[in-house]
């Protein structure tokens, strides 16, 4: 029966889910709230309600850059520089973003997904004409990458201005992923990007 296979696969994929919190719990990270595989982080913030967004949301690592951009894979010259996102929606003393020369990508650490879609959020400015390209990479418990869902193309000229909300899941999640990156590419100019943040649990 084919329905009984596809609910063996969705407990195994619990199961697996269930095997990943645990060791990430043992490792001192925080506590797994339904994530399939890697810790969720707490939702401790609502950086965007200066936009009307009042949803819960999480900082990715080093999502502000302030550290260099810590844990994420920088290619084709992108790199940390002098000068915050305008809001400050992070921090009043944060003094760095990501710049992403045309052509150039930063794909972020692996983060938790959610059994329900969730969505992230971020600060973007860039060149006259230049957008940012974000992909959401489904990664398996060897990081393997499962999947690649477009996550839509934002136009970035202009000042510091909040992306839209993107959605992470768009509709099938590969089975037994265990956690997502988030790429982001120049495309059509240089661009810079700050204040990365994860709304884990679909808070609203
Ligand atoms: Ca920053």
């Amino acid at each position: 029966m084919a329905s009984n296979r596809f609910f063996r696969r969705v407990r195994a994929v619990v199961v697996l889910g269930f095997v990943g919190g645990t060791i990430a719990m043992a490792m001192g990270a925080a506590p797994a709230s339904a994530g399939l595989g890697l810790a969720c982080p707490s939702a401790t913030s609502s950086p965007f309600e200066g936009w009307k967004d009042y949803a819960n949301y999480a900082f990715a690592p080093d999502g502000g850059f302030e550290s260099g951009g810590s844990g994420w894979t920088l290619s084709n010259g992108a790199r940390a520089v002098y000068g915050n996102e305008s809001f400050y929606v992070h921090g009043s003393s944060d003094k760095t973003s990501l710049s992403l020369p045309a052509g150039a990508s930063a794909t972020s650490p692996g983060m938790c997904i959610s059994l329900l879609s969730s969505k992230m959020r971020f600060l973007v400015k860039g060149d006259s004409g230049s957008s940012v390209k974000v992909q959401i990479l489904y990664r398996g418990l060897l990081s393997s990458v499962l999947g690649i869902l477009d996550g839509g193309t934002i136009s970035a000229g202009g000042s510091w201005k909040p992306s839209p909300q993107i959605g992470m899941l768009g509709g099938v999640l590969p089975l037994l992923t265990s956690s997502v990156s988030f790429r982001f590419t120049a495309v059509g100019g240089a661009a810079g990007i700050d204040d990365v943040y994860l709304d884990p649990m679909k808070s609203s």
